[in-house]
């Protein structure tokens, strides 16, 4: 039985069901309010205010220094994938001008920068010789963040899967998952303590999705069954790298980053729990249970079947390596899901550029109390949150993203809410940094607190940046 269904809506396709027309397109900004009232929520002391980006997104820098091709480069490159054609060839430009990047971090106020390294700019070939100009890059990063009093957040998989292990069988292959080991391995080597938390594999789930399913993320494969497999090799390179820290000794901390969508029924009909259910399972339990409990979600394998790849994938011992126990779970929240009976999906707020995203503050609040009490994760961060903004610089100069500062506010006053609950949320990041390639989106959406003016490179802060700078050094919003 097919679930292709049991998925968000994605970019670019059209909802799974009826969009009311009253709410598109909306701007999450009430007319006349004001985004940047402040709420009086203080959080704790020692929160860690931050913002994400991801290699591929923001680097540029593709054949420079002996970095290797990565599925996303061949993907971008191919005609028809991505918006415009559009690649990450240049992006940001961030590998040529970390350093200004550097002190832009520093003006904003952050205390905690997520970033990620490029598995096929350290190991071209995605196996064997390291590539030393590209781990110098990286170390140069983190001694600049550190120089500047900010913590380092290191995701070792942003989806840039080397191009040679994609040419060998990619994620369907289990031995991916050994050589990410190796990878991990090299890095920890090089960079030590000197990152304090590190994350293995950066959301899964939407390689499993888009990348395996719908194939409108690179490497642009559909198949279904074969995905799933893909999900299990994922889980077990997470696994791996997390034993790979251990091996080097060291005290730096380590887990895994997943996007979860808080599952809602559509509509009060009593079966339309049982969907909710299962599709609760595709979209959250499917990684957090191996990684929490050892075991995968009993109604997604009975949905699979056993003669399915996933089932025949798991191999004895797995599921030990996967749940070993981390020291934090990264957590990723854009949108909900709202299940029909029949498992479709519909939409019940305003959306955003990204069509697939529905602007719903509540969703961080449940979703945050729910894997406190479901998983029990030792820490938890919010490694993104954000939204695509249609910013364009005016006349005297400035970025108005008054709809994005309301998001963020919205989003982090229910973070608040959560902490206060008894959530150990001990850091939030915006998604993103600055504007970059939003894969299949290409830079048609910008997501940044920061503007990037592609033709010049130049960057501008934002509205939105020069709140989130002063809710910083308020440590409240
Ligand atoms: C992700 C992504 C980011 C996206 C962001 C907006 O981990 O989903 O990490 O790369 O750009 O989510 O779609």
């Amino acid at each position: 039985m097919s679930v292709s269904t049991r998925r968000a809506p994605q970019a670019g396709e059209p909802s799974a069901g009826p969009i009311p027309p009253a709410l598109l397109p909306v701007a999450p900004v009430e007319p006349g309010s004001d985004p940047e009232a402040r709420l009086g929520l203080r959080f704790p002391d020692g929160f860690s205010w931050g913002a994400a980006t991801s290699a591929y997104q923001v680097e540029g820098a593709a054949a420079v220094d002996g970095r290797g091709p990565s599925v996303w480069d061949t993907f971008a490159r191919t005609t028809g994938r991505t918006a415009n054609g559009d690649t990450g060839d240049i992006a940001a430009d961030h590998y040529a001008r970390y350093a200004e990047d550097l002190g832009l971090i520093q003006d904003l106020g952050l205390r905690s920068y997520r970033f990620s390294i490029s598995w096929p700019r350290v190991q071209p070939d995605g196996r064997g010789a390291i590539n030393q100009r590209g781990l110098d890059f990286y170390r140069r990063l983190v001694d600049g963040l550190l120089e500047r009093g900010i913590s380092p957040m290191a995701t070792l998989f942003h989806w840039d899967t080397p191009q040679t292990l994609q040419d060998g069988g990619g994620w369907a292959s289990r031995d991916t998952a050994y050589r990410f080991a190796d990878y991990a391995s090299a890095v920890f080597d090089a960079l030590g303590e000197s990152v304090p938390v590190w994350l293995t594999v950066n959301e899964p789930k939407t390689v499993v999705q888009n990348g395996y399913i719908i194939g409108h993320h690179a490497p642009g494969i559909r198949d279904e069954p074969v995905a799933y497999l893909v999900a299990h090799h994922l889980a077990l390179a997470h696994g791996l790298g997390v034993q790979a820290l251990r091996a080097t000794g060291s005290a730096s901390r380590i887990g895994g980053a997943l996007n979860l969508h808080p599952c809602y029924a559509a509509d009060d009909n009593p079966l339309t729990l049982d969907a909710v259910r299962l599709y609760d399972g595709y979209e959250n339990r499917l990684y957090l249970d191996p990684m929490f409990k050892g075991h995968y979600p009993q109604d997604v394998l009975d949905h699979q079947g056993p003669a399915s790849p996933l089932l025949q994938g798991i191999k004895d011992g797995d599921l030990e390596i996967i749940s070993q126990p981390t020291d934090i779970l990264a957590v990723q929240y854009y949108t909900p899901i709202y299940v029909t009976t029949d498992g479709g999906t519909v939409q019940k707020h305003p959306t955003t550029e990204a069509a697939w995203q529905q602007v719903y503050p509540p969703g961080m609040y449940d979703i945050l109390t729910r894997v406190t009490r479901d998983y029990a994760p030792a820490s938890l961060t919010v490694t993104e949150n954000g939204l695509p903004c249609p910013d364009e610089i005016g006349v005297d100069g400035s970025v108005d993203d008054a709809a994005r500062v309301s998001f963020l506010r919205d989003h982090l006053a229910e973070a608040h809410r959560a902490i206060g609950d008894g959530v150990p949320l001990e850091s939030y990041h915006v998604w993103s940094l600055m504007d970059n390639f939003e894969w299949e989106a290409g830079y048609d959406q910008r997501w940044g607190l920061i503007y990037v003016d592609y033709p010049t490179q130049r960057r501008i802060f934002k509205r939105s940046a020069n709140w989130y700078r002063s809710v910083i050094s308020d440590n409240s919003l």
